[in-house]
């Protein structure tokens, strides 16, 4: 069976403040310099789930699957929300993982897939639906899931997705399949009803890279039980507004409109990054991560200075196509403002600090929030961006950022050699 048995379940406690709390489901890893990628294919990655209010209110109000998978006050079969992190992974003759053996810095592909941790994952489920919270933990490997029933003509089943990296989308969005590259993050509501008991319905993945004969062809096995399910929910739509940066103690309005107030704001600051592979190298706007300078023995890379307060667009693009990078930021939730130009699709409207780049340009818009407390300063600090392929980042397809006080009128800092203390790369 799947993981809930096998899960360690623990409570972290976070600040969020009142109207800014954004639930999300999350994850850490080992980011250590030049060796994210094997430590985190070693094991040393976790997931978690932040709820807020909104969220938590839904499922009081029977609006979405609850009881969340590891939960110790409910019976496991009331368990209706459930974590999937998919991994793949390759093992030797005595059943290890050897990530030297399959080192390729293009990226480490395994041909055995594994959900929470388990090899031929199975789960029981009844009749009803199901939250499932699933995540990219790979280092390389996109997936591209959808649901089938072999037992009725591999009849597909569709996802209902609700959320992305960042938390509940605008509105639920029906999906065939779906494609999530590393680091990604959806949620979605599967709904068993239409599937006789005893019957199965298989995660499938129809990625083509690296396909390895079939062997990753199949993630998972939900096995279908004759047992009560729960009442049936009925999605909310829409799902979310977001709140008005303008007007914080409003009700907020719909999520598109922080777009189209753009237009009404100060103009924010824009930046572009293209991740280039060039002569066998990962770099960013033709340049290697550089960490801090005693480390390095050269000037600390620093791309962004981002005054807090203010809206930044960043453009992301990877023109030469020849690898495929999903870009992640770190500290802060962006919007899809364009990809190649065109709206975003509406799995992508979401919050999302993500963003798959096989041939594209994506344009993305944050706010960075201003110090409130002087005594909690966890916005100011500095961050990375990276590629998430996790051999690309450990290959320096990394830079920084750092986020400063508002100082009036004065005009922001230019990046610089020096070396400030480093803090705040969580995330
Ligand atoms: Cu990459």
């Amino acid at each position: 069976m799947v993981a809930p048995p096998q899960v360690n379940f623990r409570l972290f406690e976070f600040q969020n403040e009142p109207n800014s709390g954004q639930g999300a489901q999350l994850w850490y890893h080992d980011h250590t310099e030049d060796f994210t990628g094997r430590n985190v294919y070693m094991g040393l990655a976790g997931f978690y789930v932040l709820e807020d209010e909104l969220d938590a209110r839904y499922q009081l109000e029977g609006k979405l699957p609850t009881g969340l998978a590891g939960d110790s006050t409910r019976a496991p079969t009331a368990w209706h929300d459930i974590p999937l992190v998919i991994q793949d992974r390759r093992f030797d003759a005595n059943g290890q993982l050897n990530y030297d053996a399959v080192f390729d810095q293009s990226g480490v592909f395994g041909d055995t897939i594994l959900v929470n941790g388990v090899v031929q994952p199975f789960f029981q489920v009844d009749r009803g639906q199901y939250r499932f919270r699933i995540l990219n933990g790979s280092n390389v490997r996109v997936y591209l899931l959808t649901l089938s029933n072999p037992q009725a003509r591999n009849t597909r089943l569709t996802f209902t997705q609700i959320g992305t990296d960042g938390g509940l989308l605008p509105k639920p969005v029906v999906r065939d399949s779906i494609e999530l590259a590393p680091a990604e993050r959806v949620e979605v509501v599967v709904d068993f009803s239409g599937v006789a008991s005893m019957q199965s319905v298989i995660l499938e993945n129809h990625g083509d890279e690296q396909a390895d004969g079939g062997r990753t062809a199949q993630i998972m096995r939900f096995d279908v039980v004759d047992r009560p399910a729960p009442p049936r929910i009925t999605i909310p739509d829409p799902l979310r507004t977001v709140r008005d940066y303008f007007n914080p103690s409003g009700t907020g309005r719909d999520f598109l409109d922080l777009r189209v107030g753009l237009s009404s704001r100060p103009k924010p600051v824009t930046r572009a990054f293209e991740f280039d592979r060039g002569g066998g190298e990962f770099s960013i706007n033709g340049q290697h991560f550089a960490g801090p300078c005693q480390l390095h023995g050269e000037p600390e890379r620093f791309d962004a200075i981002v005054v807090e307060g203010t809206d930044e667009i960043w453009e992301v693009s990877n023109s030469s196509g020849g690898w495929y990078h999903p870009v992640h930021i770190h500290d802060n939730e962006w919007q899809v403002l364009d990809r190649n130009g065109q709206p975003p699709a509406p799995w992508e409207v979401g919050w999302k600090e993500t963003f798959f780049l096989r041939q594209d340009t994506v344009r993305v818009l944050a706010h960075f929030e201003t110090e409130r407390d002087p005594k909690f300063p966890e916005f100011r600090g500095t961050y990375v961006f990276h590629c998430h392929v996790m051999e690309h980042e450990d290959h320096m397809m990394m830079s920084q950022f750092s986020v400063v006080e508002h100082q009036g009128d004065r005009p922001p800092p230019t990046p610089t050699d020096n070396c400030p203390p480093s803090t705040g790369t969580g995330g």
